[in-house]
């Protein structure tokens, strides 16, 4: 199941003829920018490509009034005068003679994407269009935007495919007041957008951008936004919305199709969302993603005006749908004191209306505020963030003024540095050949692996192997050994970046030993942060220093404990809600803090975990690590998990966890004490301001 790319380069004929600094930014160069970097790095080769069609006047009338369709309609006719006289009715909006076949081809694109993912042709796709469409009202051009794309997209899957419930997640820089009013009312489509805000001050300036425009009518609780009050916000901010609001709402939710609203402004350099993103970051919220909706996303171009960092998120993005792994995240994943007010107020305004957020508890302020149009801010206005390159990320090359350096200077230079640096590291992020290789004791045709899974016949050599094995009476055995020497030579291809991720059946007797010998050999060879997660109570070696280079997280412990800041226990949850809140507001968070060079996943004889369960776990691991993660599983497991295991690690999305429920009270009172003993340390665990009001 592939990946469409939708465009057509009629698109581009759309420009502004005119003198306005305000729209002169959305410019062709801008699709072709895009079009340009995705064939050189390979990826438009790697999609069906299709050729957007025009929509129909009764598809445009989904969303807009025939009247205001007759009027775009008629701007073919205009010559420049008119053209500008009529633009000057609306919202930063300009009007050529190609307006209205672009923006008829734009909800093609989308809709044909539509079609592709919903008739099963494809699992996911990418639109490329101009004009782009969140702005845009029922009767109303705005923000450069002519037709709401999206929206005629979600009312389309619902009327010709039978779609019942519709994500659309809005990660442009601005609001999609557009499509906030379309759907308003309408319970069977979430919104959620973030956007620059600055309390009021940011265009369009409106009131009901804030976090207490939820939706009305039978639509409450279904619009979602989240206003960013700071400019300078980055990778940690966005990821933390997405864990602590985004995701635990769209669970819940349950959608059977995602559009995303993709527009880059809200990327590094970009002049209108003054953001520190790095373009990475769109691979992550993407496999964020992918859990919903068995993978069903279709991503519509919104803005985005800086031409390289728009191609390389745009490139980004499809990779992530692609399957790729995504290369870990840069910077010191520490969201803004004012980006945490912003995800505190949100989820206390949705508190009401998604037992997700209800269960897992407030920050110091649990009711829904009020509007804080005009207001200052409560956090202190910090520096932008450093930016530091992941510990695990090759060096760049030339050497780069990165942020981060004590003598770093946000100035338009740095952040051109810092764009050009990450193109190189992007350039040197070559993926390794084999994407997942199995450790079996023997190749066993009733597994039904997918075939690109390569089974691991080599070994360490023997020398090696038994040094380790005689640390453990239980590796002296014949089978025990083998499996070792096999796992011993995946670790080995993993750090030589020749194999990103592997499963090894172990048999049940020897896992322990297997588990420890896999830990210490890693940082023999120079693991630096190494992420160990069990499904059940599976001591962490005593004798294994507590110096900070692994972190132990046992899901499935007799009771919630915190050892060291290094080793944390919590028992299985009860519900599938429970599960989920487990993985975003403790699992993620601590990897993604953490941001470890390789993620051990143990599941042993008594892990607690079902198939669906372990498969979300494992494939949303693999973000925080940039695709290496290594699964041990007792041999008995293999065939109930094997399977699923593969595909996930080969970046299938994962089976279903079935119907929502809300987590209990115990699993939301264990996940709160830990919380606040590790937030300290682990940052990505806030979901609030730190309290100093
Ligand atoms: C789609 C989009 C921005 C309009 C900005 C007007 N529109 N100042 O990014
Ligand atoms: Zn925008």
């Amino acid at each position: 199941m592939g990946t469409a790319l939708v465009y057509h380069e009629a698109m581009t004929a759309a420009r502004l003829l005119w003198d306005d600094p305000e729209c002169a930014i959305e410019r062709p160069e801008r699709l072709a920018a895009v079009l340009e970097r995705l064939r050189e790095r390979g990826l438009e080769q790697r999609c069906l490509g299709l050729q957007a069609r025009e929509a129909s006047e009764a598809e445009l009338h989904l969303v807009h009034s025939p009247e205001y369709v007759a009027l775009v309609r008629g701007t073919q006719a205009l010559d420049t005068p008119e053209l500008r006289a009529l633009s000057a009715k609306f919202d930063a909006v300009y009007f050529h003679p190609a307006t209205f076949h672009c923006a008829r081809l734009a909800v093609g694109a989308a809709l044909q994407l539509v079609d592709a993912v919903l008739t099963g042709t494809v699992r996911n796709g990418l639109a490329l269009v101009r004009p782009p469409g969140h702005h845009s009202q029922r009767a109303a051009a705005n923000g450069f935007c002519v037709f709401n794309n999206v929206a005629i997209a979600a009312r389309h899957a619902m009327q010709t495919h039978g779609v019942r419930r519709v994500l659309i997640v809005d990660w442009d820089i601005h609001h999609g007041q557009g499509t906030q009013y379309i759907f308003e009312d309408d319970p069977s489509v979430l919104y959620f957008s973030w956007h620059r805000y600055e309390f009021g001050r940011f265009w369009p300036h409106l009131r009901e951008s804030d976090v207490d425009s939820v939706g009305r009518g039978l639509g409450r609780g279904f619009t979602v936004n989240l206003p960013w009050n700071q400019v300078g916000l980055g990778n940690a901010d966005y990821v933390a919305a997405f864990l602590h609001v985004l995701l635990p709402l769209a669970f819940e939710f349950n959608p059977e199709l995602i559009l995303i609203s993709a527009g880059f402004d809200s990327a590094i350099g970009d002049p209108e969302g003054q953001m520190q993103a790095t373009p990475e970051c769109f691979a992550h919220l993407t496999q964020l993603l992918q859990p919903l909706a068995r993978g069903r996303i279709c991503a519509v171009l919104e803005g985005g005006y800086h031409l390289e960092s728009l191609a390389q998120s745009v490139c980004m993005t499809l990779q992530a749908l692609l399957g790729d792994p995504a290369p870990p995240l840069s910077g010191n994943m520490e969201p803004h004191c004012s980006a945490l007010e912003s995800i505190e107020r949100v989820r206390a305004s949705h508190a009401p209306h998604w037992a997700s957020i209800q269960a897992e508890g407030q920050g110091a302020s649990a009711q829904p505020e009020d509007s804080v149009v005009g207001r200052e801010p409560n956090c202190p206005l910090e520096p932008i963030a450093p930016l530091g390159p992941h510990p695990c990320s090759p060096p760049p090359n030339p050497l780069p003024l990165l942020p981060g350096d004590p003598e770093f200077k946000e100035t338009e230079a740095s952040t051109e540095a810092t764009l050009s640096s990450l193109r190189n590291q992007l350039h040197f992020h070559l993926l390794p050949p084999v994407r997942v290789a199995a450790v079996l004791a023997v190749s066993d045709a009733t597994l039904d692996l997918p075939p690109d899974v390569l089974c691991q016949e080599d070994s360490a050599p023997a020398e090696e192997t038994q040094t380790w094995a005689r640390r453990h009476a239980a590796l002296a055995q014949d089978m025990a050994l083998g499996t070792l020497g096999k796992l011993l030579c995946l670790l080995d291809w993993i750090r030589a970046e020749q194999v990103s991720s592997g499963f090894a059946a172990i048999p049940g007797p020897a896992l322990v030993a297997t588990l420890d010998v896999a830990v210490r050999s890693s940082l023999a060879h120079g693991s630096q942060r190494l992420l160990c997660v069990t499904g059940e109570q599976l001591d962490r070696p005593l004798d294994l220093a507590d110096d900070g280079r692994t972190l132990w997280l046992q899901l499935g412990a007799e009771e919630a404990a915190v050892p060291s800041m290094f080793h944390v226990s919590i028992p299985m949850p009860e519900t599938a809600g429970g599960f989920l809140s487990y993985l975003f507001t403790l699992v993620l968070p601590l990897a993604y803090s953490f941001r470890p060079d390789l993620v051990l996943v143990v599941l042993g004889p008594a892990h607690g975990l079902q198939a669906p369960q372990a498969a979300l776990l494992v494939a949303l691991l693999q973000g925080p690590v940039g695709g290496r993660v290594v699964v041990l599983m007792e041999e008995v497991s293999t065939a109930q998990l094997a399977g699923v295991l593969a595909r996930v690690l080969r970046g299938d999305s994962p089976p279903s966890l079935g119907p929502f429920s809300a987590p209990s009270p115990e699993d939301t009172q264990a996940l709160k004490g830990l919380r606040q003993q590790l937030e300290p340390q682990w940052k990505m665990l806030q979901v609030a301001a730190p309290v100093k009001r």
